[in-house]
């Protein structure tokens, strides 16, 4: 297994010159380390890449779906021989534990398995029509350009999900990954390269699907760009708030996947072993930083002191320390502002009432410059401000309730509507939790966490989280422009609505 970075991207095709001399540092969060120093892509090249992404999809619009869907399945190969090394960067350039990097990973050649089968499945539906000899129907064709917008967090699987459908739908994509996280984009890029070589078509990879590297204002050039038909947005509400109102000011189409603040409801009937697994992973996995993170446990008075002293314990036997190290379970904060606001956010939950157990940062002297942490644990007298925001590390914030109808109303008493999740052994609270009467968020479980969701449903939510839907399920139609046909095969004109125009 190679060990330094260059070697590492070098097994996934990414040459050693990409790596220096470039203007945008990447610093490893495991030790804060500087990893490679790539090229900001410049603003008219931005411009450049919607352009030619636009003239690329003008031609892969006529290539079958089903052969689109083949460069999809080669991509999915690709990932296949690369997951080790693949995962390995992700764990890298990002701090996840190697278990996650290659989940990551697989999440990925899920979506690509899941685009291959949808390939030959982009269904539209048949209506009847109101007139004698005519028949209605709806075809779905290809969009556009498509930019993609991804976070540090997810580095590659958030590309893979609109990626995979983008192109399998005829589109083509422009990516602009987290400034944080650029060699993960440059080394999908490179298996990406791979499948358009083996496709027959080398010269695809360089319009099929661009990678523009830098900042917000890279981003920003995106966006604004009039020929990206798509833009699909992973990051915060601020972000996603200031992307959706450029993007409709030009009629773009937008679908936006933004912050949750996501809540695990434990009722007195729950499985409470199963609950602390639970809340334990999805509270403090990826040391808190995903957007489907429980950042929230409402538990049952009844059950509340028997739960918080177990996760107590639970919270005390993580493993923190370097991802790449076996056994760990908590890895770094992706840098020292998610530190600071963790800190900031904690401060903030004292003022407003709480009790906080852990949350201070650890191993600093082995890691000067890597912000660890241990997971904060913090019992609220209510639901204040602070827990009303999504901080993007490790603390949860527990309450209690006596009522279902409490536990629903505090779910749902956020700006944020992605995950949400009810461990519970009683069908009638379960059922109740999952109705239109219950939570109000994009993802509701039962007896698992809020965090974790696989590809095959649509994956996003509602209110603040802004009301994209990404991954499985029938996400692939905000890929697609809807044509309504309705064809006459009579020889008569009849009008609909029995209007007359008799000439
Ligand atoms: C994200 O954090 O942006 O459901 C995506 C999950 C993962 C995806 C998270 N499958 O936690």
């Amino acid at each position: 297994m190679p060990t330094s970075v260059t070697e590492l991207m070098a097994s996934l095709g990414v040459a050693p010159q990409v790596l220096q001399g470039g203007d945008l540092a990447t610093v490893s969060p495991i030790d804060g380390q500087l990893l490679a120093q790539v090229h900001s892509t410049p603003l008219n090249q931005v411009a450049h890449a919607a352009v030619r992404a636009h003239g690329a999809f003008l031609r892969w619009r006529l290539v079958p779906a089903p052969q689109r869907g083949e460069l999809v399945r080669l991509l999915g190969e690709e990932l296949r021989a690369h997951k080790q090394q693949l995962g390995q960067l992700a764990t890298l350039e990002v701090g996840k534990v190697s278990s996650e990097g290659l989940g990551e990973v697989q999440e990925m050649i899920d979506i690509c398995d899941f685009a291959v089968g949808l390939s030959r499945q982009l269904c539209g539906s048949t209506m009847a029509s109101e007139r004698p000899g005519h028949r209605m129907m709806e075809t779905w064709h290809p969009l556009g350009a498509v930019g993609v917008i991804t976070a540090f967090n997810f580095p590659v699987a958030v590309w893979a999900w609109n990626a995979a459908l983008a192109l399998v739908c005829g589109n083509a994509v422009v990516w602009k990954p987290s400034e944080k996280a650029p060699l993960c984009a440059l080394a999908v890029q490179a298996l990406f390269e791979r499948a358009c070589v083996r496709f027959g078509q080398p010269a695809l990879s360089r319009d099929l699907n661009q990678l523009v590297l830098g900042h917000a204002d890279v981003g920003q050039a995106l966006v604004d760009h009039p020929k990206v038909a798509l833009v699909s947005a992973t990051g915060s509400t601020r972000m996603g708030r200031a992307v959706g109102q450029a993007v409709a000011a030009r009629f773009g189409r937008s679908l936006l996947e933004l912050g949750g603040n996501n809540a695990i409801v434990v009722a007195p009937s729950a499985d409470l072993d199963m609950a602390v697994r639970a809340v334990a992973f999805a509270a403090a996995g990826t040391a808190g930083q995903r957007c489907t993170t429980a950042r929230r446990l409402i538990v049952h008075a009844d059950v509340y002191g028997d739960l918080v002293a177990r996760l107590k314990k639970a919270y005390a036997s993580f493993r923190i320390g370097a991802p790449t190290e076996p056994g760990t379970l908590l890895g770094p904060l992706i840098d020292q502002a998610a530190f600071e606001a963790m800190q900031q956010a904690l401060v903030l939950a004292r003022q407003q009432g709480g009790v906080v157990t852990g949350g201070e940062r650890v191993l600093q002297a082995q890691y000067p410059q890597a912000f660890y942490v241990s997971a904060a644990l913090v019992e609220m007298p209510a639901q204040t401000e602070v827990v009303c925001h999504e901080t993007f590390a490790p603390i949860l914030y527990i309450l209690s309730y006596q009522t279902l109808a409490q536990a629903i109303a505090l779910n749902n008493d956020v700006p944020q509507g992605l995950s949400s999740s009810i461990f519970t052994n009683d069908l009638r609270e379960a059922e109740s939790f999952l109705s239109a009467a219950g939570s109000d968020c994009g993802i509701s479980n039962v007896n698992i966490g809020t965090s974790g969701a696989e590809i095959g449903g649509a994956f996003g939510g509602e209110k603040e989280t802004g009301g994209g839907r990404e991954s499985g399920s029938d996400a692939w139609r905000a890929y697609m422009r809807r044509a309504t046909n309705t064809i006459n095969y009579s020889s008569a004109l009849p009008l609909a609505q029995g209007v007359r125009f008799d000439i």
